[in-house]
């Protein structure tokens, strides 16, 4: 293997520990996410496969046609989410059909929030990341932040109709913190802002060399939100999704039970 350079190599750590601590026999139901770091976890997935230390009838549910790829390429079963045999209503926990999903991000902060969505395939993953018991995520360094925003600076994905996109990204940008909206300044901490501009900037992500808007796999346009910090993102995820015309947003609440980073120094964090 030629010499990862040092972010390659994080991801690769990150994704090769999550999935030696999540992945086993007993896992029948596995989420597989897409990005590059996913890429990694494919690896180690494939190597247990070899070693016969997997479930036998493993069924993995991908979260993009990449991540399809990345399933059938390492030797596994896919299984879309719809699909998957119905779960013992009676059990514990049946509400969720996957028993682990293995996604990355674009940031995590402090509290296991996430902005996720920079491949523009944040509407499966939070479909697959609902229906599983335990998401855990897989990044490289640069993405351990404490609050969102902070490091990822190309806004928040928001996946949106084709219909009106103009219209909804003007609504986007009208968002501001109720008490800045309404020209009043913050006066308790209920009242602060849930991010950190004024009004965001919305910008339509373009496909490569500017030949036109990135369609998603939904065949849906994606805007980019940039808001500065995001303090409170369970608000800010709200106030989005709330945006007539907006389909899907990449702020991921409080849905991950784990965050595995790689560390510059080769060393690996875990954040529960
Ligand atoms: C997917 O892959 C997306 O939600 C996220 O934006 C992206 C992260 O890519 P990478 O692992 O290449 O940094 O999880």
């Amino acid at each position: 293997m030629s010499a990862l350079n040092l972010v390659e190599q994080s991801k690769r750590s990150a994704a090769f520990a999550a999935v030696d601590k999540h992945v086993g026999p007993s896992v029948r139901v596995l989420g597989v996410g897409s990005g590059s770091t996913v890429v990694y976890a494919a690896e180690r997935l494939a190597e247990l496969k070899q070693q016969n230390k997997l479930h036998p009838d493993l069924l993995c549910v991908p979260t993009s046609f990449q991540s399809k790829q990345l399933i059938v390429d390492s030797g596994l079963r896919a299984c879309d989410l719809d699909d998957l045999p119905e779960l013992d209503p009676s059990a514990p926990g049946s509400f969720a059909s996957i028993d682990v999903t293995i996604d990355g991000a674009d940031e995590v902060d402090s509290e296991l929030n996430a902005i996720k969505g920079g491949g523009g395939a944040h509407l499966r993953e939070k479909l697959v990341a609902a229906a599983s018991r335990r998401l855990v995520l897989v990044a490289d360094y640069r993405k351990n932040s404490d609050v969102l925003g902070e490091k990822w600076t190309q806004g928040v994905p928001v996946e949106v109709s084709p219909l009106a996109w103009r219209t909804i990204k003007r609504q986007l940008e009208r968002l501001g913190p109720r008490s800045r909206a309404q020209g009043a300044v913050p006066t308790d901490a209920a009242a602060v802002a849930a991010f950190e501009l004024a009004h965001p900037v919305a910008s339509l992500r373009q496909a490569v060399r500017k030949a036109g808007p990135v369609v998603t796999d939904n065949g849906n346009f994606i805007l980019d939100v940039c808001m500065g910090k995001i303090y409170d993102p369970p608000a800010v995820e709200l106030l989005l999704k709330m945006v007539p015309g907006v389909i899907e947003v990449g702020i991921f609440s409080a849905m991950a039970a784990e965050a595995w980073f790689g560390n510059e120094d080769g060393s690996i964090a875990c954040r529960i």
